[in-house]
C-alpha cells in the first residue's frame, strides 16, 4: 500500500483530505480526544509485523524539544506519538545544558511541570566576567527588572517531561531502529520505525523534527530546498562534573591568556566546569590532575577565588558549531531545536532555543486544530529564525569575546580586552548583555499556546 492511500480503517489507511477531519469524518477538536489510547486508531494488519497508527502529529526526537512540544499538545487536546532511537537511561543521563532562561523556567511552571525545577533549581540573580586575573560581576536582575537564570541540568528537564508524559499515557517509544519519515509533501505524512521484530508505521497530520543536529528529519528535506549556515570554530570545549561544592555562588566567564574557562554547577554538591581546547582533542590526553591545573591556572583569580576541587565523575570533549538550516518547514515536516540550528554553547542558548521553537509551534497547531487556520504554521520559520538569528549573534559575541583563536593576532587579543573592559564598565553594555542571557521577551504569549500564567 501506498501512502495516502487505502480502503479505511479496515486495517490499511485512508487518504484524509481537508484540514480538520480525521480519517473516520469526524472533524478534530479537543474534547475529542479524552483518552489518548482510544484516539489513536490502532490499524493492525493481518500482515503481523506491522502496526499502522494515526496520530495528529509524529515527533521525532524526546529531547528537550521532542518532549515539550508532546506536552504543549497533549495541554491543548492534540495527539502525538514521540520516538526516540536512544533508550531512556542515554537521554535521562546525558550531561549537556545548564542554563535556562527566565521564559524557559516559565514555560515550564505554566505547563505544570515545573515543581522539581523550583525545588532543585538554582536562581542566580547575576553572573561575573573574569579577565586579567578579576572578576566583574554583572547583576542580571537588577538590569532586567528581576529577571534571572536558573541553573537545572538538562537531564532534569529531560526527567520531568518523561514523566509527565508517562503520565498522559500518550505513546513515547525509546530504543526505536530505523526510523524514516516520508511523504512529507502530502496531507498524511509518515513516520516509520522498528521496535524489535515489529516494524510500526505511523500516519500523521503533520510531523516535528525534534531530532538534534545529528537526526534524520532535516536530510530527508530533497536537496536545494534549505539554505545552510554554518561557522565551525577552532576550538571545543572540555567538561567536567566534579563531586565538589561550588566555590561561588554564580557563573564564572574566563578569558585567560591560555584561553577560555567556565565555573558552572548543578547542585550545592557538583561543580561543572569546562575548558578551552583544540576541537578534535582526545580526552584521553587528560589525565585529571593535568585537567585540574589547567582549571586552577585559568581561573583563579587575583582576590585568591578558585574553584573547589574534587573528584571528577563526568568529562568530555565537545566541539563548537554555530549552523542554522532555513527554512524551518518543508510541506507538513516542521523542525524545531537542535535539528533546525545549533549556537555554540557560550550563550547558553541551544535548549532555551528549542524550547521557544515549540512554543511558536505548538500555537501553530492549536490554531490549525481548532479553527483550521493555517496562518501561524505558514508563519512558524519566520518567527523562529528572527529568534534564532539573535541568539547566534550572541553566542558567536560571547564566543569570539571570551576564547583564544588559533589565528588571532596580538591586536584581535587587546580588542577581546577592551571588549570585556567596556562590558565590565557601562551599564549599557552590562545591560544588553543581561537582557540577552536571561533571554529576550518570547516571540508569542502562553495564553496563545493554550497556558494559564503562573508565574
Ligand atoms: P537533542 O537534545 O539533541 O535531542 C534530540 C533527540 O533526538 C534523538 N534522535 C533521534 N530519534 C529518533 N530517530 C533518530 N534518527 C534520531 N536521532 C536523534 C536523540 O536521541 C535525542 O534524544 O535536541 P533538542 O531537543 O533540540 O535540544 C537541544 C539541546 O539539547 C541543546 O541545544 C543544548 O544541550 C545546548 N546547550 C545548552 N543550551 C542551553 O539552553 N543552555 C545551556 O546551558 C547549554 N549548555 C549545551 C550546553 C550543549 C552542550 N553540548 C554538549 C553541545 C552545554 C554543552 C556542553
Ligand atoms: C553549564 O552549566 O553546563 C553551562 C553554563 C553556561 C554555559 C554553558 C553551559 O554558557
Amino acid at each position: 500500500m501506498r501512502l495516502g492511500e487505502g480502503a479505511g480503517c479496515d486495517g490499511a489507511v485512508r487518504r484524509c483530505d481537508g484540514p480538520v477531519r480525521r480519517c473516520d469524518g469526524l472533524a478534530f477538536h479537543r474534547t475529542l480526544a479524552p483518552d489518548p489510547r482510544s484516539f489513536a486508531l490502532d490499524l493492525r494488519t493481518a500482515d503481523r509485523s506491522v502496526i499502522r497508527v494515526k496520530t495528529q502529529v509524529g515527533i521525532v526526537g524526546a529531547g528537550p524539544a521532542g518532549l515539550l512540544l508532546g506536552h504543549l499538545l497533549h495541554l491543548n487536546g492534540i495527539d502525538s506519538v514521540i520516538v526516540d532511537n536512544r533508550s531512556r537511561a542515554y537521554v535521562t543521563d546525558r550531561v549537556r545544558a545548564g542554563v535556562l532562561e527566565q521564559g524557559t523556567v516559565d514555560l515550564l511552571n505554566a505547563m505544570g511541570v515545573g515543581a522539581r525545577l523550583q525545588r532543585l533549581g538554582l536562581r542566580h540573580e547575576g553572573l561575573y566576567v573574569s579577565f586579567r586575573g578579576r572578576r566583574h560581576r554583572i547583576n542580571l536582575a537588577d538590569l532586567t527588572d528581576g529577571k534571572a537564570i536558573t541553573v537545572y541540568g538538562q537531564n532534569e528537564v529531560v526527567h520531568d517531561l518523561i514523566d509527565a508524559r508517562s503520565a498522559t499515557t500518550r505513546p513515547l517509544h525509546f530504543e526505536a531502529k530505523d526510523v524514516s519519515v516520508g511523504a512529507l509533501e502530502s496531507s498524511s505524512p509518515a513516520l516509520r520505525f522498528r521496535h524489535g521484530d515489529t516494524e510500526h508505521e505511523v500516519h500523521c497530520d503533520f510531523i516535528a523534527g525534534c531530532d538534534g543536529f545529528h537526526g534524520i528529519c532535516r536530510p530527508s528535506i530533497p536537496a536545494g530546498v534549505l539554505n545552510v549556515y554554518e561557522r565551525v570554530y577552532p576550538f571545543g570545549w572540555l567538561g567536567i562534573l566534579a563531586e565538589a561544592p561550588p566555590s561561588c555562588d554564580e557563573l564564572v566567564y574566563t578569558l585567560h591568556e591560555r584561553g577560555f574557562a567556565l565555573f558552572s554547577m548543578r547542585s550545592p554538591t557538583i561543580t561543572r566546569l569546562y575548558l578551552q581546547v583544540p576541537p578534535d582533542e582526545p580526552i584521553e590526553r587528560w589525565p585529571d590532575e593535568a585537567i585540574w591545573r589547567e582549571m586552577l591556572t585559568r581561573m583563579t583569580t587575583s582576590d585568591g577565588w578558585s574553584p573547589t576541587m574534587g573528584r571528577i565523575i563526568q568529562k568530555g570533549v565537545t566541539p563548537m558549531r554555530s549552523f542554522v538550516a532555513a527554512p524551518m518547514r518543508h510541506g507538513r515536516l516542521f523542525l524545531a531545536g537542535d535539528a533546525a540550528h545549533i549556537v555554540p554553547p557560550t550563550g547558553a542558548k541551544g535548549l532555551n532555543l528549542a524550547a521557544s521553537d515549540v512554543l511558536v509551534l505548538a500555537r501553530a497547531l492549536k490554531a490549525y486544530y481548532e479553527r483550521g487556520s493555517t496562518e501561524w504554521l505558514d508563519e512558524y520559520s519566520d518567527l523562529c529564525l528572527r529568534r534564532v538569528w539573535k541568539a547566534q549573534r550572541f553566542s558567536w559575541w560571547m564566543t569570539s569575546t571570551l576564547h583564544r583563536s588559533p589565528d588571532e593576532n596580538a591586536f584581535d587579543h587587546q580588542r577581546q580586552i577592551a571588549d570585556l573592559d567596556y562590558l565590565t564598565s557601562s551599564r549599557a553594555a552590562m545591560a544588553s548583555l543581561a537582557e540577552q542571557y536571561v533571554g529576550l521577551p518570547a516571540e508569542v504569549s502562553f495564553e496563545s499556546a493554550g497556558l494559564s500564567v503562573r508565574r
